[in-house]
């Protein structure tokens, strides 16, 4: 069991495109219990690999409340096959401090991919869930919410996020 680093932006970890997960073996379980961990540590509902520094498609998530949570899923090599709808919610991220946004996304989304165990999975999901797997799968392809915002509210972030990480290393 290990809390693992998170990666915060501008970190160009976080804008690659991630390999797919070719086989399960005992280090990538361990990466899924620890990504796991460092998820509730967060405390999040989701995590995904790049943000461990890992560029591998697997997301951890946990959308349950309070007494619910802790029966995570792991999802490797996840794709968004079916969508429909659209929703508005009001995103955070663990990789972008100090930072929340209304983001539009789909308000049902199909997802299919592989458990550990090498089983297929398709979750048909709305509402939170929905929105916490488009943000994780988006974290494969390298793309954070705050690319899905307005130009204008992009680049406030970035110059306050600069600024804030100038007066930590100073
Ligand atoms: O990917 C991440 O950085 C995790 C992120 C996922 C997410 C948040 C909001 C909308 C979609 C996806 C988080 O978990 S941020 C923390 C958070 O939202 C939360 C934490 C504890 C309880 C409830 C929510
Ligand atoms: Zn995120």
């Amino acid at each position: 069991m290990a809390v693992l680093d998170i990666r915060t932006f501008p970190d160009p970890m976080l804008t690659q495109q991630c390999s797919e997960v070719q086989e399960v073996d005992d280090e990538l379980r361990e990466l899924a219990a620890d990504m796991a961990d460092t998820m509730y540590e967060a405390p999040g509902i989701g995590l995904a690999a790049p943000q461990v520094g890992r560029p591998i498609r697997m997301i951890v998530f946990d959308c349950e409340e309070d007494e619910a949570r802790g029966n995570h899923q792991v999802l490797l090599n996840p794709r968004v096959v079916d969508q429909d709808g659209e929703q508005v919610f009001n995103e955070g991220c663990l990789s972008v401090p100090d930072y929340t946004c209304d983001v539009k996304r789909a308000e049902r989304v199909t997802v299919t991919g592989t458990d550990l165990e090498g089983q297929p999975v398709e979750i048909e999901a709305d509402g939170l869930l929905a929105v916490c797997l488009q943000h994780e799968i988006d974290h494969l392809s390298g793309t954070l919410f705050i690319d899905r915002i307005s130009q204008l509210k992009r680049s406030l972030y970035r110059k306050r996020r600069m600024k804030q990480i100038r007066r930590e290393a100073s």
